[in-house]
This record gives C-alpha cells, structure tokens and sequence, in this order.
C-alpha cells in the first residue's frame, strides 16, 4: 500500500459533509436559519462557554469571534467526516454511523435551544440522508473489502465533484440568506413621524476635526454584540409584544399598534459592558419608539408599588433574556421601546423589529433586541442569560473618555496636532474632559454640543506637540462630579474603568 492510500476516503467523506451541511443550510434558511446544524453546535458552544473564556475571546478577537467560532466547527465536522470517508473504506456502516453520530449531535443541540420545536430537526435530518447517500454513493465497493487499485477516472469524478458540492454549498448558503432577508419585510415599513420630536441634532466636530466620531453613529457602523450566530426572521404579521407577569391585566400589541402610539424621539449613546476602555463598543444614536412607562401603565405598572416584581425580563422572539430592575425603568429615565433608529427601522442586527433601549444602563441589561415579551417578575423567580452568567444584576455605565484621533502608535507632525474623541456618563451627563501629555498637568480640553446627559459629548484639545514620544492620557468629569478613576476594572462583571493612555511619535 503506498503510505497515503489509506487517506484515500477522506475526499469522500468530505464531500457527504458539504453537500449535506449546504442541504442542511438552505433547509434551514427557509425554515428557521438557528436550525441550521453548524449554527446550532455553534449556538451551543457559545452559550456553554464560561464567561472568562467568553470575555477574552471577546477581547481578543472582538467581533470576528463570531466567523472564528464558526469556523472552529467547520474545521472540527469536517475533520471527523473525512474520518468518516475513511472509515467508509473499511466498513461503509461504520463511516455512515459517524455521519448518524455528527449529525444527531448537530440535531440535539439545535433542539436543546431555547424555544425550539420539533421542526429544527428538519435540517439535522436532511443532512444525515444526504451525507449518509453521498458518502455510500463515492465510496467504491470494491475497495470496503480493502483490495484492488483506486480507479483513477472515479477519483476523477470526485475532485470535480468536490468543486461542484463546494460552489453548490455556497449559492444555497446565499439563497437561504436573501430568502431570510425577503421575509422580514423590512423594506415594507413606514415609520410615521414622533409627536414628540427631538430637538435637530447639532452638527458635531467631525465637520471641523477629521479622525473624531461621528457626533451621530451611522446604523452601518453601529457596533454590533448579542450571542447569536444569525439574524432572526421576524413575519411582522404575527409578530406581538406581550406585557405579563405580576401586572394588573396582560397587554398584547401587535406592531402596527405600537405605531399607531404616540412616539417619541430620543438620543441616546448606547454601551456594552464588554467595552475596554478606549474602546469601539459605543454608538450614539437617535432612537423611535414608544417610552416603556406607557406600556407598563397599560399593563396597570405605574409604580414600583403597583406590582410585587422587583425586575422586568424581557425576552426575545428566540427565548433569549435579559434582566432589568423594575426601579431603574421607572425612575423617570424613559427607557423606549424602539421601532427605529436614526430615522430608520432598526436594521435586523440591531434588533428588527422592535427592541429596548435603556439610557444609563449598559446594552446586557436594558437593551433587548427582537424583542417580544415584557414580564414583571422577581430576580429570585427567574434569571436572565447573564445573570446565570453572574454578571452583574444592576450596571449603570460608568464615566469614560476615548481617543479617537491621533491613533495609538501614530507619528505625527510637530506643530499643532488635533487630539479629539468622545466621552459618556449617561443620564449625567459631561461637565469637562482633560488631556495629559507624558504624565504632566491634567489640561481642560474644548467640549463639542451638547445633546443632552443620555449622549456623547465630543471634545479635542490643539496640542503643540514638540518632538519626541508622547504619552497622551485623556478622562472626563460627569456633571455630578464624578472624575473617571485611573483604577483599573476589568468589564466582567459590571463594566471597565480607567484611564486610556496612548502613545504616538512626533517628528
Ligand atoms: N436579544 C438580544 N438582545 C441583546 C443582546 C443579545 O445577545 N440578544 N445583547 C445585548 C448587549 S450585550 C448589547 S451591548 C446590546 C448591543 O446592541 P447593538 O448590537 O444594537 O449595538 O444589545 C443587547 N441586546
Ligand atoms: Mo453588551
């Protein structure tokens, strides 16, 4: 035997696992895209991962530890089905029994997940039937008993078979996403206009200082976090918002009843716990909705009193949860129940098609996308995703300042140098923010607008930068006197603090 004929099956083997998981996939892109078998596993493992290891792949590889993810259970199934393809070679049950074994597991996980029906086993089937014959089908029967020569033309008809199951996976992978896309129905909805509109936004700095943020975050370049693996589609026709739980008569509205509610316009600056100080994981924008205050009243929750829950769960249209204390949502801040952002309807990563938004608190407990069920409960009752998580229950955002511009390592000219960015304290709001240059003074920097204490402030200081390393430092006061601590805090479990510090060379 030449030393690699043994590998011989693996092509086979492959070739069952693409063509089934590519079967699989588009199954599940007409039916229900989490069902899909990698993205089941995938889903899986996310939420079976301990949160340490959680935070630092979030560090490490922000979001790309999504494709990162994926791709480890890709590279995983595919190794264990060219496994399988050798196998087959032996003994073609025994190589089939792998695929039964890949594609159960596959079937298992997406079925264990929250608010799954039976119909998610649909996908896992199809994969099994079309591995299992794919793989029997290029796996020669001369060869199971292990005797006689591979046939060059067969071996032939499986590379460029190979190419073909390749090109297939890829265009029905494609065809599941724009079938997704179609049925949500985004492009059909028309927002109508607040009753009560929000003072036009000033023109910011970045007209002025090129490398500040936006003063308003584009929807394209709002920063994205949420543990799913794709997007979820929602039919707008059945889609209700239910308010349940320890309330005096349930609430439920359709989409187009929220419309038809007087809406409000909001700013706010949104932040996720995970951000690191200097951070890209905070965007401002202006949100639609209706304030949740009206919905709770509906449901006969004027006041902490009216009710004996001590927290609102919210869940998603998946059974996804988060945790919001009850005194927090009516203590006058005005979380919104969110139909649009920056005059359009929240695009699908951000939550289509209604979501909360909650100012003052990080995104994990008062942000909920895909909203679809509002329930007063008790933290000793039941646990949101995070909580189980042990993270923390109640996490207001804390006072923070970054450096947009100059970037870190960066080499400037001598002379005067524009050093900017953005700070945030929502629900304080900034007083001032301060530079420091190689450890020196703390310098009062100039503030760009203000749109009020739930958004960003921009700020930039004129530097004259002399030639030399340059150590800048920036950190910002809220408007109650809280300075921004140099102490160091990791983001689990209630969000980073400290002070950024970049160096850039000047020449
Ligand atoms: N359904 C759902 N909502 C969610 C999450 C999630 O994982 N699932 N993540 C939360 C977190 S951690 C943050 S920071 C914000 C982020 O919202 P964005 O992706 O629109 O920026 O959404 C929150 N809402
Ligand atoms: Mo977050």
């Amino acid at each position: 035997m030449a030393p690699f004929s043994r590998l011989a099956g693996a092509p086979a083997g492959l070739l069952a696992a693409i063509t089934g998981m590519a079967a699989a996939h588009l199954i599940a892109g007409l039916t229900d895209p989490d069902a899909s078998p990698v993205l089941a596993v995938g889903s899986q493992v996310i939420d079976l991962t301990p949160t340490p290891v959680k935070e630092w792949a979030v560090a490490e590889f922000g979001t790309a530890d999504k494709p990162i993810l994926i791709g480890s259970v890709l590279v995983a199934t595919l190794l264990l089905a060219a496994l399988a393809g050798i196998v087959a070679r032996r003994s073609l049950a025994a190589g089939a029994a792998l695929i039964v074994l890949l594609t159960g597991l596959a079937g298992y996980t997406a079925a264990a997940r929250p608010g799954a029906g039976a119909g998610v086993l649909i996908p896992s089937a199809v994969a099994l039937v079309v591995g299992v014959g794919v793989l029997s089908w290029l796996t020669p029967s001369g060869s199971r008993a292990g005797t006689g020569p591979a046939d060059p033309a067969r071996t032939g008809v499986r590379r460029r078979s190979l190419l073909l199951a390749g090109a297939l996976g890829v265009a029905l992978a494609a065809t599941g996403e724009w079938v997704a896309r179609a049925r949500t129905r985004i492009s059909d909805v028309v927002l109508p206009a607040a009753s009560k509109k929000a003072p036009p936004l000033p023109e910011g700095l970045e007209e002025t200082y090129d490398g500040i943020s936006a003063f308003r975050t584009p929807n394209d370049d709002f920063y994205r976090i949420d543990t799913r693996l794709t997007l979820p589609i929602v039919d707008l026709d059945d889609w209700r918002l239910t308010i349940d739980g320890d309330v005096g008569q349930e609430v439920e509205l359709s989409f187009d009843d929220l419309l038809a509610m007087p809406l409000v316009e909001r700013d706010i600056t949104m932040t996720c716990v995970s951000n690191e100080v200097g951070g890209e994981y905070v965007g401002a924008a202006r949100w639609l909705g209706v304030p949740l205050t009206t919905l709770l009243a509906m449901a006969g929750v004027r006041r902490v009193g009216d009710t004996g829950a001590d927290q609102i769960l919210s869940t998603d249209v998946d059974g996804f949860t988060i945790s919001t204390p009850l005194e927090v949502a009516l203590d006058g801040r005005e979380p919104l129940v969110a139909v649009g952002m920056n005059g359009a309807p929240l695009p699908r990563e951000h939550g289509f098609p209604v979501r909360l938004v909650t100012p003052g608190l990080y995104g994990f407990v008062g942000s909920t996308k895909w909203l679809r069920r509002l329930t007063l409960t008790s933290y000793d009752a039941e646990q949101a995703y995070w909580t189980e998580r042990d993270w923390a229950t109640d996490a207001p955002i804390k006072v923070s300042s970054r450096i947009d511009t100059p970037q870190a390592f960066a080499e400037v000219q001598a002379g005067q140098v524009v050093v900017g960015g953005v700070a945030w304290a929502q629900q304080r709001g900034i007083d001032s923010v301060e530079l420091r240059v190689d450890g020196g003074p703390w310098q009062r920097c100039e503030l760009g607008p203000d749109a009020g204490v739930d958004y960003w402030r921009q700020w930039y200081f004129l530097l004259d930068a002399e030639p030399g390393s340059r150590t800048l430092a920036v950190r910002a006061t809220t408007s109650d006197g809280d300075v921004q601590t140099p102490a160091r805090a990791t983001p689990f479990p209630a969000g980073s603090s400290g002070v950024q510090e970049i160096v850039v060379t000047v020449s």
